[in-house]
């Protein structure tokens, strides 16, 4: 009969914990548990969230363990094993050399180490709930936008002006379009704008209006770990969400007569799970876009790529088109319908349209229009722009907003109330 033992600090008692101690089991017949005080623990590490009483008690329930030594020491000798009728020292192999040396220098061969459990801790799990200590109103807003049956209706911006334009006109969610937020800076949809210049103009038309924001992320700037910083910033700023495309970086605008290749299926599920893990709320949306239409490559594609990337945690799918009809949406619909659980569905109207009702009878859950504002500023624009230059005069001008409107998109009345507020003489008493 072998004695088994394994130290530990048990805090958050979690899976990891488990198949530690249930494959220690398994070299022995009884398994023994020492585990470390608070004071111990503080010595190297945090504070345990759990007390050494508390962490005893979940300890002792675990069905691989037999006993448990209360304040174990750090430093285990062979007068300890002996004392215990110790045979064998169980560990995780997260020890490094000089940590293994200092706790078991002298019983090394007594010493056996096995993996430790991937993708759990007690520090990771504390990470988690920091994160979802976050409260990010408009992604939650956001989600009650997505209605199967009943989709909500979202516009473009492309900068703060446009975003308030959009929430007075009574839509109730934003859509920061790759492609029209990089021609408002004068540079083509190919990632020329970097990632942190989008972020700018987005923080400004997050600012400017109380309506959530799903931000064209295009394919995340980079692999997953360039894609999980961007959501980890969006998320910090109350920005609701990011779309992000299944093409490789720099991306290739969609509507472009051009080639569109499309991510590995596996690279691109890697990209949603690490963005989904790295959520700083719980309500912040990764929205996974499919080009599988944009490239050619038909509804199977399309369906099996919106199979994998649900499964990968996305919270909803985006299937784009550029069909002149809403034939490809309405082929995958037909099939995405058969699916009893299943994530919403959005789409983008660009070139091709049918009614709100037959959009929202496929079942539909969200509709964007994504690119008219700016659109309709450059025809603006360019007319104001043509007049003023060939008649060399204003006087003939219209269709343009008055000043006064201007100042009003501003706010510029909250302004002189606050300066009659603060900006006040010094009075002595
Ligand atoms: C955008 O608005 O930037 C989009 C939609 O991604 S599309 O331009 O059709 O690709
Ligand atoms: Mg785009």
């Amino acid at each position: 009969m072998k004695n088994i033992y394994v130290d530990m600090v048990g805090d958050l008692f979690h899976f990891g914990h488990v198949e530690l101690l249930r494959r220690a089991r398994e070299f022995g017949q009884k398994l023994i548990v020492g585990v470390h005080s608070d004071e111990t623990v503080m010595t190297y590490k945090r504070k345990p969230v759990m007390t050494m009483k508390e962490r005893i008690v979940v300890i002792q329930s675990c069905k691989y363990v037999d006993e448990v030594i209360p304040d174990a020491p750090l430093v285990v000798t062979q007068k300890y094993l002996d004392d215990h009728q110790i045979d064998l020292i169980v560990h995780g192999d997260d020890l490094t050399d000089e940590d293994k040396h200092l706790m078991f220098g002298e019983v090394l061969s007594k010493l056996i180490m096995i993996n430790y459990t991937d993708g759990i801790s007690t520090t990771s799990i504390l990470h988690r709930l920091n994160y979802y200590g976050h409260n990010n109103h408009k992604a939650k807003k956001f989600r009650s936008m997505l209605t199967p049956g009943k989709p909500g209706l979202i516009m473009e911006a492309h900068n703060g002006l446009s975003a308030k334009i959009v929430q007075n006109s009574g839509f109730k969610g934003i859509w920061g379009s790759g492609l029209s937020i990089s021609a408002a800076l004068g540079v083509r949809d190919a990632n020329e704008a970097s990632w942190t210049q989008v972020l700018e103009v987005i923080n400004f038309m997050n600012d400017a209006t109380d309506l959530p924001i799903l931000l064209d992320g295009d394919t995340g700037y980079g692999n997953f770990n360039n894609a999980r910083r961007l959501v980890q910033k969006l998320d910090q700023l109350g920005v609701a969400g990011v779309c992000l495309e299944d093409k490789i970086f720099p991306k290739t605008n969609s509507l472009l007569d051009a080639k569109q290749e499309l991510a590995d299926i596996a690279e691109f599920c890697g990209k949603i799970r690490a963005c989904c893990d790295s959520k700083l709320s719980r309500d912040f949306v990764v929205v996974a876009r499919i080009e599988a239409f944009i490239a050619g490559a038909g509804l199977e594609e399309a369906l099996k790529r919106a199979n994998e990337y649900e499964k990968a945690g996305a919270d909803a799918i985006l299937v784009h088109s550029k069909k002149a009809t809403p034939v490809e949406i309405k082929e995958f619909m037909a099939e995405w319908n058969k699916k009893e659980n299943r994530a919403p569905i959005i789409i983008v109207p660009t070139t091709y349209f049918t009614t709100y009702e037959e959009f929202a009878n496929l079942g539909v859950s969200l509709i964007i229009w994504a690119n008219h504002n700016m659109r309709a500023s450059v025809f603006a624009m360019e007319r104001v722009c043509k007049q003023i230059y060939e008649e060399m005069s204003i006087k003939n001008l219209k269709d343009i907003s008055t000043v006064k409107h201007v100042f009003e998109l501003q706010n510029e009345d909250e302004l002189q109330e606050a300066e009659k507020k603060y900006l006040t003489e010094w009075k002595s008493d």
